[in-house]
This record gives structure tokens, sequence and C-alpha cells, in this order.
């Protein structure tokens, strides 16, 4: 098993690290719930998952000021709002298509916004998010509030052309913004080794004159974390953008209709052996953070929340006819 090499920062306390191993429990409990639900005819759509990817979500957002600071997402991104604190059975029943969801039932898995939380939102569109991001930047900026947004994205979204766009105008106008890009090694079926001339995207940032932070050990939560931290401090310090890449994995298909035949069972099961949570586990129990029960008690919790989101999506009301015509334009 790999090691987790961060050291606990002192002022992590014990409660902050078991609810980040609580969120990254909800994030794989949720996701293969959802899973399920997708093949079982349940849930409707098209759903992509970030199961493996939980301590690379996790360790971001655990360092961000949650209410405050804005985030966006893209077609992966459970991951970011469980992080966020969602309520999971407001996102069960938007994934659902259900009058209660996030969204009233008008996204679905790929739109899920939680403006409370901070989530200007997913899409569907590889990219779409950098602009929203640096749109968002320049407000809090020109309106001096001192928060910071982070952009998360793919490794596949690195060649699209708003990635080098938003990048340069970001860096020009010294906007609060951290482009985060979660390298799972695929565009769907396509690896990242095919489709770029370097081995990383973070040392695309030496193109803008801005920082390029490299997290090697993406399954490594405190080490996610404590990049972050470092990186949090110097964008909010006015300093601006930052690009950060880690590398990590999904352990499910691209989506849901996605069979994985271009990568092997044995490449899947290796990456499993660095598994995120398993290995927090470990860490916390070596380091006598936490003990076994008081870690058992917060599996059965999670469990309990993602049986309770199902149950209270099951039993919502189907969005009105009406409704579609509500919430079209802003107030
Ligand atoms: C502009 C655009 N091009 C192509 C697609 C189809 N598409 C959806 S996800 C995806 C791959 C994205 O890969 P990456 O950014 O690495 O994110 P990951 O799915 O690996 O998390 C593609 C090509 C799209 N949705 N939007
Ligand atoms: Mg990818």
């Amino acid at each position: 098993m790999a090691k987790t090499s961060a050291k606990v920062k002192t002022e992590l306390s014990k409660d902050k690290l078991l609810e980040m191993h609580r969120m990254m429990l909800d994030i794989r409990n949720f996701d293969n719930k959802v899973n399920r639900l997708v093949k079982r005819g349940v849930v409707p759509g098209m759903t992509h998952f970030s199961v493996g990817e939980e301590a690379a979500n996790v360790g971001a957002v655990a360092a961000i000021n949650i209410g405050s600071d804005l985030i966006t997402s893209n077609h992966r991104g459970h991951g970011q709002s469980i992080a966020l604190g969602i309520d999971l059975n407001e996102m069960m029943a938007e994934i659902m298509g259900k009058a209660t969801g996030t969204c009233k039932g008008k996204g679905g898995s790929m739109h899920i916004a939680d403006l409370d939380g901070g989530n200007l939102g997913a899409n569907g569109i590889v990219g779409g998010g950098m602009g929203m991001a640096i749109g968002a930047a320049l407000t809090q900026k020109m309106k001096k509030t001192g928060n910071i947004v982070v952009c998360f994205f793919g490794d596949g979204a690195c060649n699209e052309g708003t990635f080098h766009e938003t990048l340069n105008m970001a860096s020009i106008w010294k906007l609060p913004v951290i482009f985060y890009s979660i390298n799972n090694m695929y565009g769907i079926s396509t690896p990242i080794s095919d489709v770029i001339n370097i081995d990383y995207n973070y040392r695309r940032a030496a193109s803008y004159g801005i920082p390029g932070h490299f997290i090697e050990d993406g399954n490594d939560l405190l080490a996610v974390y404590n990049k972050f931290e470092e990186i949090v401090k110097y964008v909010r310090e006015g300093n601006g953008p930052v690009l950060v890449e880690s590398i990590t994995y999904r352990y499910l298909g691209h989506s849901t209709s996605d069979p994985g035949k271009y990568r092997t069972k044995e490449e899947v099961d290796e990456w499993k052996k660095k598994d995120p949570i398993t290995r927090f586990e470990k860490y916390m129990l070596d380091n006598n953070l936490a003990t076994k029960k008081e870690i058992e008690a917060v599996e059965k919790a999670s469990e309990d929340a993602v049986e309770e989101s199902v149950k209270f999506a099951l039993s919502s009301p189907e969005p009105t006819l009406e409704s579609a015509f509500e919430d079209i334009y802003a107030p």
C-alpha cells in the first residue's frame, strides 16, 4: 500500500480530519449508489462518477472558505458538490429529476449548482467552467471581497481553447483564481499521453507567467490539502492565478455507458492499492488520530445518509409542467 507522506498540520483538529474522511466516504457511497440506480433504470440520463478521486476533491475544497469562496465544476462534479457540503437528499433528488432537487429537478447530474455552498455549477461542456470562473474572480477582485475561485476541470480540458484564453486573461489581470486540473489520465478512452507532447499540463503555467504546482499523489488527502492551503494563501493575498494539477484515477467508467475496454483490470487494480480512503483510515489509526470505533461510526453515518437520500428522492414529486417556465431569467 502506498504511504501517506504528508504530515498533519497541527491546526487540523480531529473533528476536521473526521469531517474530511466523512466527505470522502459520502462521495464514494453516494456515487456507487447512483451507479447501481442507473443500472436499474431508476436514475435517467448520463452520469459521471468521482469514485477513486475523493482525496483530489476533498483535499482541495477543505482548504477554501466554504460559503464565501466559489468554485466552478465540470461534468464530473459530484465530488466537489459533496465536499462543499451539499444536502445529499436534494442532490439525489436532483439526479432523479425531482422537484425537491438542488435545481428543482431541471439540471440533473451534470448541471448541479449550489450557490449556498459557493458552487456556481457543473456543466457538460468540457472547459465550460473556465470562463465562468474568471468572470467570478473578476467580480471578487473588483468588489474587493477577499474571496477566491477554484476552477475544477480534467486533464482533457487542458486542450480546449478556453483553457489558454482564460489562463492568459486571468494572468494579465491577476485574478484570484486557482485553475485545478484533476488528472485521471484519460479523456473518455483517450490516454492523456496521446494528446499532449509534455509530461504534465501544470508545466503550461510557465506560458502565462504564473506558478504551476504538481500534486504527484492526488490520492493522498493531506498532500492535496497541504498544497492547496499554500496555494489558497498565495492567491488570496492578491498574487494572481495559479495552475495546479493532481494525479488520481477513476475506478468506474468515464460515464455509466462506458464498458472501459481501453484499460486493463490490472491497471485498475493497481490504482485500487492506492485507494485514498483506505489509506487515510490507516493513517488516522497509525497516528492515533481516531479510533477504529470512531471511523466505523463515520462509515455507518455515511451509508445511512445515502440510503436516506434515496428514500427522500424516490418519495419526492416530479416537477410540474408549469415549472418549466420558471427560473429562466435572473431577477
Ligand atoms: C466541448 C466538448 N467537447 C467534447 C465533449 C465530450 N466529452 C465529454 S467528457 C470528455 C472528456 C473529458 O476529459 P477530462 O477533461 O479529462 O475529464 P474526465 O472525464 O476525465 O474527468 C469529452 C471529450 C464535451 N462534453 N464538450
Ligand atoms: Mg480525465
